[in-house]
């Protein structure tokens, strides 16, 4: 008699199910879905907030999110955060697009990256404190920032030593990724030119961009490889951004007119934008959420606990920790916090 009542023995031997998993993941994935945050970091002027509703007005994200086309100029004030729920095919994304004030406009430019470095480090403390202090949410709402689009302006000449001093702060803390901004005001020539001057000029720097090299990541599969290698061929993304509809062989397309014709934002052959909008929603959208856990939001939380502990060694505080510390003691650690 077996000690496993009516269960076959055979059937412990045999096929157990486990395979079934990496479905049972993308299942419980698929439900749950997905959330990016984009920051977009740059001068005044270079397109980021026209950015935004061209992201949400293009064809995957569904239109309620789009400015009326007469709407004036505006001049972004305060960093902004707009989100939208993109569905495809029963997979949901949640995008946001954390839109900043422009840089640069000032004579002393010293500090002029401190809020959005902060602002960045304030989501990773959000996160760690909701991790900390969890009374268990099961699903922790991500506002971890998870990609950084760097405008660079199109003037085809060296980079500026401000922005060079921004990339250095923000490659710390974000993945980032450069696109050169206003791309119609150059040929297509100006702009590959551009394009390669720009990407020496960062390695020169050693500007740390995403996709990290293959050494440094931890990436061993050839086709992510390959998909990396081609993306660092490609930045800076040459885009074009826009917020109204011009009509091209009789098709309403958003885009611009310039000098030469119309520019079809989303014809690969007129500008990036394309490639920019599937390295963010399909090919690297995982990646990108993934290093920002691994290495960026790592390295702060490593930092923060440090500062916890030190913090509780002291003798004046008692010598059996909680588990969870209290409230007060992680508002000493996060102080800027609002909870
Ligand atoms: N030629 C051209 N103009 C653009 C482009 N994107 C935005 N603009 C224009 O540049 C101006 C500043 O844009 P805005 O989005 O407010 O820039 P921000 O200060 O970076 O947010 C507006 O008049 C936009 O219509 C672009 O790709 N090409
Ligand atoms: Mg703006």
């Amino acid at each position: 008699m077996s000690n496993y009542g009516d269960i076959p023995q055979a059937s412990l031997r045999g096929y157990v199910g486990f395979d079934t998993l990496p479905t049972q993941i993308n299942k419980k994935l698929i439900k749950r879905g997905f959330q990016l945050n984009v920051i977009l970091v740059g001068e005044t002027g270079l397109g980021k907030s026209t950015l935004v509703n061209t992201l949400f007005a293009s064809h995957l994200i569904d239109s309620k999110g789009r400015t009326a086309p007469e709407e004036s100029p505006r001049q972004t004030v305060e960093i902004q955060a707009v989100s939208h729920m993109v569905n495809e095919n029963g997979v949901k994304l949640r995008l946001t697009i954390v839109d900043t004030p422009g840089f640069g406009d000032h004579v002393n430019n010293e500090g002029c990256w401190d809020p959005i470095v902060k602002y960045i480090k304030d989501q990773h403390a959000i996160y760690l404190r909701k991790e900390l202090t969890a009374t268990r949410e099961r699903f922790v709402q991500d506002t971890r920032i998870h990609c950084c689009l760097f405008f660079i302006a199109p003037t085809g000449h060296a980079l500026k030593p401000i922005d060079i001093l921004v990339l250095q702060k923000l490659t710390e803390v974000v993945n980032v990724v450069p696109v050169i901004a206003k791309s119609d005001s150059m040929t297509p020539d100006e702009r590959e030119a551009f394009k390669q001057r720009v990407r020496s000029e960062l390695e020169y720097h050693n500007i740390r961009l995403f996709p990290f090299v293959d050494e440094e990541s931890e990436e061993t599969d050839p086709e992510e490889i390959r998909l990396n290698q081609e993306i660092r061929e490609r930045v800076p993304f040459a885009i074009v951004g826009s917020e109204r509809t011009i009509t091209v062989g009789g098709k309403e397309v958003i885009g611009r007119k310039n000098r030469w014709g119309g520019i079809n934002v989303e014809d690969p052959t007129h500008c990036e934008f394309i490639h920019l909008r599937d390295f963010l929603t399909r090919t690297h959208l995982q990646d990108l959420i993934e290093t920002t856990a691994h290495i960026h939001y790592e390295s702060f939380r490593t930092k923060q606990l440090l500062a916890l502990k030190e913090s509780n060694a002291r003798p004046h505080l008692t010598s059996v920790q909680p588990l969870v510390p209290p409230m007060d003691r992680l508002n000493r650690v996060f102080p800027d916090i609002v909870p």
